[in-house]
This record gives structure tokens, C-alpha cells and sequence, in this order.
């Protein structure tokens, strides 16, 4: 294309990602980071050749059906794709990119900061102190699970699932996984391969929802599954909330079958089940799997390098479909 490609950019990047899309775009950006409607972004898209977008925006099939016709490709500043339907892109000739390999990292640092801190209960230690109600050291006081030696059952064993498993073997964790398809023995690495993630269940002193958000894993944690777990599990999920069943998880929380949860994602987020907040062993976070500047950053690269790809007629680094 002799003329810079036009590009819709839905929300505010970082300042790196920001100056490299200055340079090769004309882009229609965001600088006060609004989040447009469906209507809005409908509107803004019109002659664009591309969308860089986010899960903030959802894409169902009644929306990719709507998009202008000028538009050939979704850049989404995410791994995860689930607010796309691939299939209706696919269908209307719309290539779609996401964002593999550079949130690994960071996402599992997080997934181990909700097993720790949903194990050794910190947010309730933490609120004793805040609130003033530190008073005395009690030897049976604000006591946790124990981590060292323990069962990790992680359900997805892609990147992230791995480079979680690499982290909890430091802790001397026992490691088994549930994925489609069982991992090579080096990528494996002594973890115990589950088809059934049922099979697997009964196995997990911790169990880590490190998978996709797909019709076979939506509410998978629900009351049935749930009671297939030893009594005192903790869970961790830094995929995405639909994985849990909201309702199931708050109930076994509060009776005691559950420990503790680690959760940096939910069903319905930011508008996320309010019951949590009143869980003294739920330890909470807002989404920040990938918020570092350095993976944000990577990530609007991987973005950008998926267009400029596309752009010159070459295969994408990270195609969707
Ligand atoms: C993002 C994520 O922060 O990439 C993903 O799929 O869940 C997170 O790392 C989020 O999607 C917003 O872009």
C-alpha cells in the first residue's frame, strides 16, 4: 500500500506503542482512553483499514457483521480473543492477530502472587494490620495453607500454564496439568498429564485455571466440580472469570470446602459478584496479569508487528485465524 494504512486504535497505548503508531499509521487514536460503544466504534472504524483493539470492545457476529468493509484486520492487544468471534471474521475475509509469547511472564508472577496470597490469607493479615486490629502476636492466628510439598493441578498448559508450573516447581510443588493434548516430555518437565480435568480434580491441593475462555471450559468450576476437590483447596484464576461458576465458588468459600481463592479475573468484570469483597479468604486483584510497562509495551509491539505484516503481505507472527 503506497499510503500509510488507515488504523482505528480503541484505547490508549503505552507511549512507546503510541510513537511507533504515529510513525507508520494514520491513526485515529484515543488519548483520554474513553471506551467507545459499539455504536461509536462502528462509526470511527468507517474507511479504516484496521482496528487495534481489546477486550474492552466485544466483537460478536452482529458487530463484525456491521463493521465497514474497509476493515481487513482486528489487532487485539490481548492473548486471549474470546470477545472476537473468529468465526464471523473469518467468514467476512477479516484477519484477526492477538498477542502470544509476551504476557507469559507476567501473568504467571501474578497467578503465583494469587496462590501465595490466597494460601497465606493475605489480604485478611493484611487488613488486621491496616485496621488497627493488630494487637498481639496469637500462635493460632491468621493462619494459612501450607505451599511447599503441595499438589498444583493447572488447567490449560500453554505458555502461561508452563512458565506457572516453572514458578510453583521453585516452591517445591508436585505439578499436574489438564490440556487438550499432553505436552512433549521436555515441555512436560515431570508434570502429571490429566485428559479428563475431572480425573484430575481430586489431585489438587491447588488448582490454576490457566486456559482459554471457550463453550468447553465456561463455568467449568461449578458446585459438582467443586466437591471433586480435596476439602481445603485453594483455587487461582488469572484466565478469565466465566472458568467459575461465581455463585459455586462464593458458597464453597464461605463453608470452608474451599480454603481461599486467588482471582484477577471475573465473570461480568469490572462489574464483578460484590459477595467476594466480604470473603476475609479471598485474595483479590483487578486484572493485572499483564501490567507491567515492559509487557504492555511488548504487547502493543506484537500488536503493531501483526499489522505491519499484514500491511506488507507477509504471514502474521501471531495469527488467530
Ligand atoms: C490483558 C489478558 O490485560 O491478554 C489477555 O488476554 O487477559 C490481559 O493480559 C487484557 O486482555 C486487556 O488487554
Amino acid at each position: 500500500m503506497s499510503r500509510k494504512p488507515k488504523l482505528l486504535v480503541t484505547r490508549l497505548t503505552p507511549p512507546n506503542v503510541e510513537a511507533r503508531i504515529a510513525r507508520d499509521y494514520d491513526a485515529a487514536v484515543n488519548p483520554e482512553d474513553i471506551i467507545m460503544t459499539t455504536e461509536e466504534l462502528l462509526e470511527k472504524a468507517q474507511g479504516c483499514d484496521a482496528i487495534l483493539c481489546s477486550p474492552t470492545e466485544p466483537m460478536p457476529a452482529e458487530v463484525i457483521e456491521r463493521l465497514p468493509s474497509s476493515v481487513r484486520m482486528l489487532a487485539t492487544f490481548s492473548v486471549g480473543y474470546d470477545q472476537i468471534d473468529v468465526p464471523a471474521a473469518t467468514a467476512r475475509g477479516i484477519k484477526v492477530g492477538n498477542t502470544p509469547g509476551v504476557l507469559d511472564d507476567a501473568t504467571a508472577d501474578i497467578a503465583m502472587l494469587c496462590l501465595l496470597g490466597a494460601a497465606r490469607m493475605a489480604h485478611n493479615a493484611g487488613t488486621v494490620l491496616r485496621t488497627g486490629a493488630w494487637q498481639r502476636w496469637e500462635p493460632t492466628g491468621l493462619l494459612g495453607v501450607h505451599v511447599t510439598g503441595k499438589r498444583l493441578g493447572i488447567i490449560g498448559m500453554g505458555r502461561i500454564g508452563r512458565a506457572l508450573a516453572k514458578r510453583a516447581r521453585g516452591f517445591d510443588m508436585e505439578i499436574h496439568y489438564s490440556n487438550r493434548s499432553r505436552l512433549t516430555p521436555e515441555l512436560e518437565a515431570g508434570a502429571v498429564y490429566h485428559q479428563d480435568p475431572e480425573e484430575m480434580l481430586p489431585q489438587c491441593d491447588f488448582l490454576s485455571f490457566n486456559c482459554p475462555l471457550t463453550e468447553q471450559t465456561r463455568h467449568f468450576l461449578n458446585r459438582e466440580r467443586i466437591a471433586l476437590l480435596p476439602d481445603g483447596a485453594v483455587v487461582v484464576n488469572t484466565a478469565r472469570g466465566p472458568v467459575v461458576e461465581d455463585a459455586a465458588l462464593i458458597e464453597a468459600l464461605k463453608s470452608g470446602k474451599i480454603a481461599a481463592a486467588g482471582l484477577d479475573v471475573f465473570e461480568g468484570e469490572p462489574a464483578f459478584d460484590k459477595a467476594y469483597l466480604d470473603l476475609p479468604n479471598a485474595f483479590l486483584l483487578p486484572h493485572i496479569g499483564s501490567a507491567t510497562v515492559e509487557t504492555r509495551d511488548a504487547m502493543g509491539f506484537k500488536c503493531l508487528d501483526n499489522l505491519d505484516a499484514f500491511f506488507a503481505g507477509r504471514p502474521l507472527p501471531a495469527p488467530v485465524n
